[in-house]
């Protein structure tokens, strides 16, 4: 089939998606290859899913290796893979648990469910009644429960009756979050560098201010580092930025090295010790396969190296970008090798900018309006990563 065919025939699917008319085939490292044989420079990385590039050898090998020996067994069953998995994940955050889900969405709501469940037997809250503060602008996933406390009107509206128990505040106003916080409060659920938002980084000593209010008022602190996690932004979290360290970490998309969905919440005992057999669980949840690869990305992790990488790639990053200020580019935000790009709208919108993208092989995608975000796997090379740029540059000087 041509790329045009295929394109037509996507007429099938549900239309919950708009993507860039291109036709992906073969991915290796930060490059992708369309079916017609040209070559695209991956700027969003399977929005960080793929930190590690596209058939990482090491992570690729784990899978393989895994897909002859034993892929699923459901947790009704140990499998030899699993404990290795716990305590190397456990170890990376410095937690004493982990409960393995697939998708992010799942995580998030495993975070509220142990959150729930830790502010009524453990914190005393009347039953039925917790609350969750979240922040505005954020970005957890698409179940009811999550698009419930978002204030996206097109990822939520038409799908309530809406979950109640969450409080919105401003993201980045301390002030805002600690007069949200009442006796009621189970958690503080937030994204410590907001995704979706445009890659929102909040204010200096914000994250700490978190932390010690939720220590204060004896509420937990829950990171969403499902897309900001695992690298991306120089460290293994984005919450080490301010050496503060969450009492739940959220995980997945890199987790899952780019080959399978794998997602976790990551605690110590204290607080995830409050799920009991039969209360919460996924029949997918920590499979062989999953741990097998989800183990190797661990390791690779363990190094620092790509940690490192991104840090010295989102200087390079930072730089172009800032050289591109008043050309086209109004603002931008940089955290490692994570950034939000705000274009002049009389250039275009984000979409039509990613379109130009396409034309110049550069695949990128945009947020709201005209803000397009750079997410590039972590193992491009500063060359392919200048080149990517001299064309975001090049768009927008036509
Ligand atoms: C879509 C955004 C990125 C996330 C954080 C949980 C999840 C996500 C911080 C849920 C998911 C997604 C999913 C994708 C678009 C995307 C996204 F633009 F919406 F914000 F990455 F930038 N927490 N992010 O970013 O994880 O259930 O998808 O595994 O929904 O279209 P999931």
């Amino acid at each position: 089939m041509t790329a045009e065919e295929v394109i037509r025939a996507g007429a099938r699917s549900a239309h919950n998606y708009n993507p860039l008319p291109v036709v992906l085939g073969h991915g290796d490292g930060a490059w992708v290859t369309d079916i017609d044989g040209t070559r695209h420079l991956d700027m969003l990385a399977g929005y960080s899913a793929l930190n590690f590039g596209h058939g990482h050898p090491a992570l690729v090998a784990a899978a393989q290796s895994q897909l002859s020996a034993l892929t699923l067994t459901s947790r009704a069953f140990i499998h030899d893979r699993f404990a290795d998995f716990c305590a190397s994940l456990g170890d990376l955050c410095g937690k004493e648990q982990v409960l393995p889900m697939n998708t992010g969405a799942e995580a998030v709501e495993t975070a509220i469910k142990v959150s729930r469940k830790w502010g009524y037997e453990v914190k005393g809250i009347p039953a039925d009644s917790a609350e969750i503060v979240v922040a505005r602008g954020n970005f957890h996933g698409r179940t009811t429960t999550i698009v419930g406390f978002s204030d996206d009107d097109g990822a939520r509206e038409g799908f309530g009756p809406f979950s109640p128990g969450f409080t919105a505040v401003p993201y980045g106003d301390l002030a805002a979050l600690e007069a949200a916080i009442t006796p009621r409060t189970a958690a503080v659920l937030i994204e410590p560098i907001q995704g979706e938002g445009g890659v929102i980084i909040p204010p200096e000593g914000y994250l700490r201010g978190v932390r010690e209010a939720c220590t204060r008022e004896n509420v937990l602190f829950v990171a969403d580092e499902i897309q900001s996690g695992l690298g991306r932004t120089g460290r293994t979290f984005a919450c080490e930025h301010e050496d503060v360290v969450p009492d739940l970490y959220v995980l997945g998309k890199a987790l899952g090295g780019g080959i399978v969905p794998v997602s976790a919440v990551v605690g110590n005992e204290d607080v995830l010790g409050v799920i009991k057999p039969g209360q919460h669980g996924s029949t997918f949840g920590g499979n062989p396969l999953a741990c097998a690869v989800a183990t190797e990305v661990v390791r690779l992790l363990a190094t620092g190296e790509f940690q490192q990488r991104a840090r010295e790639l989102g200087a390079v990053l930072d730089q172009q970008l800032t050289s591109l200020v008043g050309d086209g580019v109004l603002a931008h935000r940089t955290r490692g090798l994570w950034a939000g790009v705000d274009i002049d709208p009389s250039i275009g919108s984000g979409r039509e900018i990613c379109e130009s993208l396409l034309d110049h092989r550069v695949l990128a995608k945009d947020t709201h309006g005209s803000t397009i975000r750079l997410a590039p796997p972590i193992v491009i090379s500063e060359e392919d990563l200048v080149w990517g740029l001299d064309q975001l540059g090049a768009v927008l000087r036509r």
